[in-house]
């Protein structure tokens, strides 16, 4: 089990996944969907009572961006709640007797090391490119959903660089490759971010709505009512391009258009920007609460 009261390396992190392996042989099992420019394993760690590979699948990616830190505190606090609620916890169990959850903890390892040991609001991954001495391509602006598009930029010096090309990226690559080996499994997708206290359904690359835009929006507002009941906090619900802004090349638009996942949700968890994305680390166990209770109401309410 992860130690909830503050953030944690990504040796750290990684060594805690293996131990829930060991902790739960019969639940936990992981794989590598990918590996960094630097040469790290990008992690799933699926949670599966049965085993089969055949149940439904719920999705879910943190830090995708490396300072919100919050994020991958958040899917170690899901990880714990589902290894250590089956058979005890009655909500936990249900879920798990109908759904498998892939969770990748730590979307962006070499962003995440690179925050904790030279600039703590690094944002991006730690590729090289344009010989201008810039690092990074920003990984939830290189999927292929209107790539190059609105809110995304062509100069590698910039936080929201896409990349070159749309999948150049380890990262970005790592969540395409796994989600679409779940195939039609996969029901609800879920990419966790800070900070804002947003629900957010497609589209960000532009300002129209998914066809089925009324059936996430209710499935969201249930999923916010349940946050919000467990400590109060406000989160505001809608399109990404409304509730955000306009951002092409995101990894949840990609994921409602090219997978055929009905449920696509970007979630920016605590705070509105008192602390951003130095969130202290007494708000991690609170922020873990609310997010998972609002995540169970979510994915209980689909269709
Ligand atoms: O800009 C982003 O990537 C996200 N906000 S953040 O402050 N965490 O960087 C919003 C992502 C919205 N999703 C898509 N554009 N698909
Ligand atoms: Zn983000």
């Amino acid at each position: 089990a992860f130690d909830h009261t503050d953030y944690h390396t990504l040796n750290e992190i990684y060594a805690t996944l293996d131990g829930l392996k060991s902790d739960f042989p019969s639940l936990v099992t992981d794989y590598v969907a990918g590996t960094t420019y630097e040469g790290r394993d990008i992690r799933v760690t699926v949670i599966s009572s049965d085993g089969s590979n055949t149940r439904d699948v719920i999705w879910i990616d943190c830090g995708i961006h490396a300072r919100e830190w919050v994020s991958t505190a958040t899917c170690q606090w899901i990880l714990d709640q589902l290894t250590s609620g089956y058979g005890s916890d009655s909500e936990v169990t249900a879920l798990l007797d109908t759904y498998d959850f892939h969770i990748m903890t730590v979307t962006n390892p070499d962003g995440y090391e690179y925050t904790w040991n030279s600039d703590r609001l690094w944002r991006k991954n730690r590729v090289p490119y344009g010989g201008l001495g810039c690092h990074g391509t920003d990984p939830n602006r290189n999927f292929d959903s209107a790539f190059g598009g609105p809110g995304t930029s062509d100069s590698p010096c910039s936080d929201i660089y896409h990349g070159p090309s749309a999948f150049s990226e380890a990262e970005s690559s790592a969540v395409r490759d796994s989600t679409v080996a779940l195939g039609s499994r996969m029901k609800m997708f879920i990419t966790i971010h800070s900070y804002s206290q947003y629900w957010m359904t497609p589209y960000g690359y532009d300002y129209t709505l998914p066809a089925n835009y009324d059936e996430q929006y209710r499935v969201a507002e249930t999923g916010v009512q349940a946050l919000t009941a467990v400590h109060g906090t406000q989160f505001t619900y809608g399109n990404i391009a409304d509730v955000i802004y306009l951002a092409a090349g995101g990894s949840s638009d990609w994921a409602y258009d090219a997978t055929g996942v009905q449920y696509a949700f970007a979630l920016e968890l605590r705070d509105t920007g008192f602390w951003g994305f130095l969130l202290p680390p007494e708000q991690i166990i609170p922020t873990g609460e609310e997010t998972w209770a609002g995540l169970k109401a979510a994915i209980t309410a689909m269709q």
